[in-house]
Order: structure tokens, then sequence, then C-alpha cells
């Protein structure tokens, strides 16, 4: 079984807008195993190495204040394909791309609000992880695997 495990979050407009279960339910509903959650007010200091490949894009100044305009809810998923397919999950990062029955496609309009962040690769899945849960992420076996699997 892939222990594949992928980054998500909920921003702030998600969290403001009480959509965090929703989100947690289309991957619990899918088969993923939830292996960590932590609510947080996010700084810039932790922010800017999230996105420190966009530092240079017009928008960075819109996407820091945006993120840091209230908590997140940030999330280890786990599972077969958890990367790409938790990207198919949220949707495309435009809404207005992203088809009904994907998060943003169901949630969403703008892509200033987009709701929420899934990792792209599993490379940056994995330094995602290690940056928002330094305390390590938590391993058990789920018996219901074997209804998904
Ligand atoms: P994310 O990291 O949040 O999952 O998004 P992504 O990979 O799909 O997209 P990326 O290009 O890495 O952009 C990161 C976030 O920046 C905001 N954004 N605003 N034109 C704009 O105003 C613009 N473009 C991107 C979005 O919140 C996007 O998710």
């Amino acid at each position: 079984m892939s222990q594949e495990r992928t980054y998500i979050m909920v921003k702030p407009d998600g969290v403001e807008r009480g959509l965090v279960g929703k989100i947690i339910s289309r991957f619990e509903q899918r088969g993923y195993k939830l292996a960590a959650i932590r609510l947080l007010k996010a700084d810039q200091a932790l922010l800017s190495q999230h996105y420190a490949d966009l530092a240079e894009k017009p928008f960075f100044p819109r996407l820091m204040a945006y993120m840091t305009s209230g908590p997140v809810v940030g999330m280890v998923w786990e599972g077969k394909d958890a990367v790409r397919t938790g990207r198919t999950l949220l949707g495309e990062t435009n809404p207005l791309n992203s088809a009904p029955g994907t998060i943003r496609g169901d949630f969403c309009i703008d892509v200033g609000k987009n709701l929420c962040h899934g990792s792209d690769s599993v490379e940056n899945a994995n330094k995602e992880i290690a940056l928002w849960f330094p305390q390590g992420v938590c391993s058990y076996d789920r018996p219901s695997d074997r209804l998904i699997y």
C-alpha cells in the first residue's frame, strides 16, 4: 500500500467561511488517511519559506496579505497517489477553470481567494510537511484500509 503523503492547507477564507469540515470530508470520503492536522496563524517568515518560488511574482504581496489575514488549517493526507489526486480534488489554481465536483469548482470563484493549497510534487510535499509539521506526523494502522485497498 502506498504511503505517499501530501500537504493540504485550508487558507484563511476557507476557515472563515466554515468550509474546513467540507474540505476534510472530500479527502476522507475518497479514502485518504489523515496523518496530521493543525490550526495556526502563519507568519510572514513561515509563508515566505512555503511560497519561496513565488517571491518575485507581482501577486506575492497580495498573497502574503491574504495568507496572514486569519488562521489556516494545515493537514497531511496519506494514501495512494496522494499528491496528484489531492490536486485533482482541489481543482485548478484559478477556480474559474475548476470543474464542478472539485473543491474550488464547488466553493469559490476568484484566484485570490481559492480556499486551499495542495503540494504539486512528492518532493515539494516532503519539504512542506517538514516545514509545517516540524514535530513530525502520525503513523498508525487503519483497519478500514482493507475496504479501500
Ligand atoms: P497553491 O500553491 O496555493 O496550491 O497554488 P498553486 O500551486 O495551484 O498555484 P501557484 O501558482 O503556486 O500560486 C500560489 C497561490 O498564489 C495565489 N495566486 N494569485 N494571479 C494571481 O493573483 C494569483 N496567482 C496565484 C493563489 O492563492 C495560488 O493558489
